[in-house]
């Protein structure tokens, strides 16, 4: 399946750009230690659906995860490799942004150190790019896609994930913004420099750590 351009003036787009430039949210009193919701960010019960309006359809049996850039072994899964893969669970917590957080979600899926065991990035391999069927793009530094509790999830709270939350298979990264947790994904790619992804060009951060508040660039 082909990933469509995106749009690139949305609505969304134009205000989490203001955001951006005015530094929403901003609280400038970053906590340490281990307090489990980072500063500026509220509780939510409920899950928000958030994403740039276009939720592509991908059946299991045209979906592919497509493994390229500085690998020793480039790979293309379908389904039935990546079910082969060794299935996890993990129990993390969400941070979106936009400043809800979500605890306790409990995903099902592949950690992402089985799958660079599986490629084996190379030694210059320092950055990730994330792709969704959407057409979206997300980048991260390796070390926090390598997390231990990074997951490319299939399933949430014991059921498949639903197409608005990305199935039939999205990245979470836990310890990172949201926006780094690509749904729909389609492709990761190694590199050896950082480039920027989707909201990374509009204002968002490198990294994005919610506990050093890394929400803007
Ligand atoms: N493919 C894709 N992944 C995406 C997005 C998107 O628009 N497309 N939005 C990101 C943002 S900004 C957030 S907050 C989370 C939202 O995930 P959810 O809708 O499951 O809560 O997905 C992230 N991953
Ligand atoms: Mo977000």
């Amino acid at each position: 399946m082909d990933e469509e351009p995106l749009p690139d003036e949305t609505k969304l787009t134009r205000s989490k750009q203001h955001w951006a430039s005015v530094r929403k949210f901003i609280t400038g009193t970053p906590r340490h230690g281990d307090d489990r919701l980072p500063p500026g960010q509220h509780l939510v019960r409920d899950w928000p659906v958030l994403d740039l309006g276009r939720q592509p359809a991908v059946a299991v049996e045209r979906w592919r995860l497509t493994v390229k850039g500085l690998v020793a072994r480039p790979v293309t899964l379908d389904w039935a490799a990546f079910q082969a893969l060794p299935q996890e669970t993990r129990r993390t917590d969400i941070h979106c942004v936009t400043t809800w957080s979500r605890y306790d979600n409990e995903w099902a899926g592949v950690a992402t150190q089985s799958l660079l065991d599986l490629v084996e990035p190379r030694d210059e391999a320092a950055f990730v790019m994330l792709h969704g069927y959407d057409g979206y793009t997300t980048n991260v530094p390796l070390a926090d896609f390598a997390a231990d509790d990074a997951v490319i999830a299939h399933g949430w709270q014991g059921k498949p994930l639903t197409r608005e939350h990305g199935g039939p298979a999205r990245l979470v990264i836990p310890h990172l913004y949201f926006w780094k947790s690509a749904k729909w994904i389609s492709a990761i790619e190694f590199l050896g420099a950082d480039r920027l992804g989707f909201w990374e060009v509009n204002g968002y951060h490198r990294r994005g750590d919610p506990w050093a508040e890394e929400r803007y660039s």
